[in-house]
């Protein structure tokens, strides 16, 4: 196909989707599909310590205390778990096989969820959403917390570099402000672009619930980054914090966590259901996953 011609597809694809957005929609919370790795709904009922991974790879976390207190979930039909900062082991975690992380594709990827109520002035620098924690390689997606100053509150992806293998903890997105016990849709989404080191593309979204635009929000892309280093196998896989000594946890609620391979540019974003409709439908602001033509 001609890139012309592709290019053209793209567009209509791309008007395709905002036309979507336009129109009401009634979905359910996300579905797995061919890109999908991990997807946690979090719907555990309240005392749970495992939370299914609905992707169909069979990737379950556990926790040694549950971290499902009964807070309500962003699409109201859940339990959404919470973390605390220091809070004796509510991460849920797996250990991760080299035939698990095979899964993976490192090079181009998205992570996303709904999240609500960091802790942006209490002790702690990180409020961690999905990392994992290995020797070599590691990343972690978190906000800010009150120990960053003026950073707190962004979104922020670390990872460790390919080229030398340090620690790499500088991409960040632009200042945001949260609104207390309010949800909202956070992404990253990583691009390694060409084989050349050091020309990845960052970019993060933010979405609150009641913005019915149907547009991801950008709230920040950083070019020229270095590439991520493989992950190494056998270590964990980190839902709501990041340390092995549980510190760096989300302390709010999080729901609807997500590892999809290759770069999206559209997401579900529900918003609540309206009074109106009958209980359990919920409004898409803009339906379908589209990877990013290129
Ligand atoms: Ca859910
Ligand atoms: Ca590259």
């Amino acid at each position: 196909m001609s890139t012309q011609r592709l290019m053209t597809l793209c567009a209509l694809a791309v008007s395709l989707s905002l036309a979507a957005g336009a129109r009401a929609n009634y979905v359910s919370p996300y579905t797995a599909d061919a890109n999908t790795v991990v997807l946690y709904h979090l719907d555990e009922t309240a005392g749970a310590t495992t939370t299914v991974d609905a992707s169909g790879n069979g990737f379950d976390l556990t926790a040694s205390t549950s971290p499902f207190d009964g807070g309500a979930s962003a699409n109201g039909l859940s339990t959404a778990p919470t973390f605390g900062k220091v809070d004796g082991g509510k991460q849920l975690r797996r250990t991760l096989t080299a035939p698990d992380l095979a899964n993976f594709d490192t090079t181009s990827f998205t992570i996303e969820a709904w999240a609500k109520n960091p802790d942006l002035t209490s002790i702690g620098d990180h409020n961690g959403i999905l990392a994992y924690r290995g020797t070599t390689g590691r990343f972690q997606f978190s906000v800010f917390g009150a120990n960053t100053g003026a950073n707190a509150g962004k979104l922020n992806f670390n990872y460790n570099r390919d080229d030398t293998g340090a620690y790499y903890g500088t991409i960040q997105s632009n200042g945001l402000t949260w609104e207390t016990d309010k949800w909202y849709h956070v992404v990253v989404t990583y691009d390694s672009n060409t084989a050349a080191a050091n020309d990845s593309i960052v970019t993060f979204y933010r979405n609150s619930i009641d913005d019915v635009s149907g547009i991801p929000q950008m709230v920040g892309q950083l070019t020229g980054q270095p590439d991520i280093e493989p992950l190494d196998a056998g270590s964990t896989l980190n839902l709501g914090g990041f340390e092995t000594n549980n510190q760096r946890n989300f302390a709010g609620y999080l729901d609807e966590v997500r590892w999809s391979n290759g770069v999206l540019t559209s997401f579900n974003l529900a918003i609540p259901t309206p009074a109106a409709l009958p209980a359990g439908l919920m409004m898409m602001g803009l339906i379908g996953l589209r990877r990013r033509c290129r």
